[in-house]
């Protein structure tokens, strides 16, 4: 028997069609092998975190089911971004898409590119009214 994790995906945008990059991510998320989208939160404008000047962000997170490892889903929202047009310049800085893994399941990962919780979970409101959104259609 396959075991399903519940994971907390985080999604952003603020450059060129957001809310169409914000589209795309949840079709391709949703089209994985073994995964499922069960919910999403309300979309969010949020004020810019990191270095200044760059636009406001779209947020959103989206709750998954999936039998793919941490790793093979780190794997798949990179490719994710890189067909968004991601281009990695400057930490914290202006992106088509951004996909974080906030929370998979109980587990906990420390690798050198992957850390799960996300470490930025505590300091972003928006992040934590997204998941209590999510939480309460849960089921
Ligand atoms: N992501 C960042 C940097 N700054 N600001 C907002 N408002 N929303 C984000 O998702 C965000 C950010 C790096 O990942
Ligand atoms: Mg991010
Ligand atoms: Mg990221």
């Amino acid at each position: 028997m396959t075991v399903l994790e519940r994971v907390y995906v985080a999604l952003g945008s603020n450059v060129g069609d957001r809310d169409g990059y914000l589209a795309m991510a949840r079709r391709q998320l949703a089209s994985l092998p073994h995964t499922k989208l069960r919910s999403e939160s309300t979309i969010e404008e949020t004020e810019p975190l990191g270095p200044q000047p760059q636009c406001r962000y779209l947020n959103q997170m989206v709750l998954l089911e999936t039998a793919l490892t941490p790793r093979k889903l780190f794997d798949q929202c990179q490719r994710i971004e890189r067909d968004a047009g991601r281009e990695r310049r400057i930490r914290w800085g202006p992106r088509t898409l951004d996909l974080d893994i906030v929370r998979y399941g109980d587990l906990v990962v420390n690798e050198s590119d992957l850390v799960i919780p996300h470490p930025e979970l505590p300091n972003r409101d928006f992040w934590q009214r997204e998941i209590t959104e999510l939480e309460s259609h849960a089921r």
